[in-house]
């Protein structure tokens, strides 16, 4: 295990402990050690287990030592999952509702008995909770909005999580024998960011092996439902996956059709009935060729549709050059792709680096080094630091004098020439609640760039939080502003904003907007990127990376891209190092 999959496994053990109302000063040991151990470096962490020292690392005493150096060694940890097992499935699954910790849910069942989310329902409403010590209305409402937000979020899933499910599972069905073609539609491939269920297509003649090791998969708690050409399973998530098996020679109708988007599958059938075609999952027939499901695959094997190998000859059978999944939406490809104007969407490769990444200094839980590091094995040129302000006080932000300290430090990384990626200097400087900047021009002055970020009183009115925004847009320092709406999907709206106004604003003076680009965020949300960036509007496509893994995070940025139309040009951080430095230096005096 790796030192932050660790202090994961720490900090997950000082929960439960807090949950069973243990002592809290052992509680206080475990979260000490979790952060502890963010703070040192993966070799230094083998090092000091090699030679028997974790001990002197501060907030690590002789019991955690040893489950750490258990968990490093093996993976496991017996006590983790002796404590797993001894607490209410229906305690913990309360830990999943929003503003509700360990301490309040050890309350709650101690003085109402509550061991469960049906119970803390019921006793929401008829008061009992607000009547509590220590609970009240607000919370009482709170938790109550907790509980019907995780009902109607918790039918879909982040895209990152999905795909994290779902690449494997293509793999595997690709090496089956029987299997000729294999691919992942809906939602998935279209690059959503977040997905309702699953889809695969298969092509294979001799289906029911390939039933069966779907639904044997592993993960798989449930078989919902099952027959001749398909399947579908429930994992353990709760993510549910259709599995459909076609002929080869419906292969490629089938995975058009089951990609979508519905509204996108509506205009193709349309333009094909106005073409004299009939399109469907089946194929693509001569519209007159009216029948069964059955007649029309018979049709199809005659018909011209039956010869098209893949999708970039259906769109051309349709008169259409190739539509790329993220694209349809039924929001214009069509009409873009029949007079040769999609655009050369952004790609995973164009990208040279990233502006909008933290590390221990703040709430990062990978140091600078460990990120250039991680940034140069992904082949980056570039990689910008940008750690919280100091008014971000429970992101651990930093003073002006720790700001600078970090800029020295960088300065030095980048002298040593360590790492072929250069490492830009930056702040994730807090936007205060009138709109002025966390710190004074002379401390934002010393660095390569600024985003700016709003991260607190966000139940502003929308007239407020947009003059706020441009207020900011407006400060000659702010190079770009990150996750415009602070929404975080699945969990919480965006505040109120006017995302017009303050686009124009950053056009008119030349603000970067961000693409936040982790999976949780992906905002700006990409519906409005096409016409933003149509007026003119720049953007970075950021991870927000608060671990070297969050790097990569940048792949689920792209899909949003793609699907915001965006090509490379109106990407900063496609650019290369020199171009970049320019950028950046130009942007002074704006
Ligand atoms: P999701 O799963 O909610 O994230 O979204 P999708 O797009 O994956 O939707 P899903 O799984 O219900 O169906 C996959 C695709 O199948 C969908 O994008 C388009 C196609 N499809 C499903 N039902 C219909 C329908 O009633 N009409 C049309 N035209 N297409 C459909
Ligand atoms: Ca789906
Ligand atoms: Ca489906
Ligand atoms: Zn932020």
């Amino acid at each position: 295990m790796t030192k932050n999959e660790i202090a994961d496994v720490l900090a997950e053990i000082g929960t439960l402990l807090e949950l069973k109302g243990e002592n809290p000063f052992k509680v206080r040991a475990y979260q000490a050690g979790a952060r502890a151990l963010e703070a040192i470096e993966d070799d230094e962490l083998a090092r000091l287990i090699a030679e028997e020292k974790l001990e002197t690392v501060k907030g690590i005493g002789e019991a955690l030592a040893q489950k750490i150096t258990e968990l490093h060694a093996t993976g496991r940890l017996e006590f983790f999952d002796r404590l797993k097992a001894s607490i209410e499935p229906g305690l913990a699954e309360m830990l999943q509702i929003p503003g509700l910790g360990p301490k309040k849910i050890r309350a709650l069942h101690d003085k109402l008995g509550i061991a469960d989310i049906a119970a803390l329902t019921a006793a929401c409403t008829d008061g009992r909770v607000a009547a509590l010590d220590g609970f009240g209305e607000k919370t009482q409402e709170k938790i109550l909005a907790g509980i019907r937000n995780r009902e109607a979020y918790g039918r879909r899933h982040m895209w990152w999580d999905a795909e994290e499910i779902a690449a494997p599972i293509v793999a595997g069905l690709r090496k089956l024998p029987q299997v000729k073609r294999a691919e992942a539609a809906g939602s998935l491939r279209r690059g959503m960011e977040t997905v309702g269920d699953l889809d695969f297509i298969v092509a294979a003649e001799d289906v029911a092996p390939v039933v069966g090791w779907f639904t044997n998969l592993a993960g798989v708690k449930e078989v919902t439902a099952q027959g001749e050409t398909k399947a579908s399973v429930r994992f353990e998530s709760g993510l549910q996956a259709d599995l459909r098996i076609v002929p080869d020679d419906q292969f490629v109708f089938a995975l058009h059709h089951f990609t979508g988007s519905k509204d996108h599958n509506v205009q193709m059938r349309q333009r094909a009935l106005s073409r004299g075609l009939s399109l469907s999952e089946w194929g693509l027939v001569p519209a007159e060729g009216e029948g069964t499901a059955k007649e029309k695959a018979e049709t199809l094997k005659k018909a011209k549709g039956g010869k098209l190998k893949n999708e970039t000859e259906l769109f051309a059978a349709l008169g259409l050059s190739f539509i790329p999944p993220e694209l349809r939406e039924g929001l214009g490809e069509i009409e873009a792709a029949e007079k040769g104007e999609l655009p050369r969407l952004v790609e995973l490769g164009d990208l040279r680096g990233a502006f909008h990444n933290h590390t221990t200094a703040s709430d990062g839980r990978n140091t600078l080094a460990e990120m250039a590091a991680a940034a140069e094995a992904l082949g980056w040129d570039y990689l910008g630091i940008a750690d919280h302000s100091k008014s971000s006080y429970q992101a651990n932000g930093l003073s002006e004098e720790r700001l600078l300290k970090q800029v020295a430090e960088i300065h030095a990384l980048n002298a040593s020439k360590r790492f072929t990626t250069h490492v830009f200097t930056g702040t994730e400087c807090d936007i205060l609640p009138d709109g002025r900047l966390d710190f004074e021009d002379a401390v934002l002055a010393k660095l390569d760039y600024v985003v700016a970020s709003v991260h607190n009183v966000f139940t502003q009115e929308e007239g407020v939080m947009t003059a706020r925004l441009i207020r900011a847009i407006e400060h000659p320092r702010t190079t770009m502003i990150g996750h415009l709406t602070g929404r975080l999907l699945l969990r919480r709206e965006g505040y109120r904003v006017d995302v017009g106004k303050v686009v124009d604003a950053a056009i008119a003076n030349r603000v970067i907007i961000e693409l936040n680009a982790s999976p949780w965020r992906l905002d700006l949300d990409w519906r409005h990127w096409r016409k933003a960036a149509e007026k003119g509007l720049l953007c970075a496509i950021n991870p927000d990376a608060h671990e070297t893994g969050g790097l990569e995070q940048v792949r689920a940025g792209i899909n949003s891209a793609r699907k915001g139309w965006l090509t490379k040009e109106s990407i900063l951080n496609t650019r290369g190092l020199p171009a970049v430095k320019k950028y950046l230096s130009t942007r002074t005096g704006k």
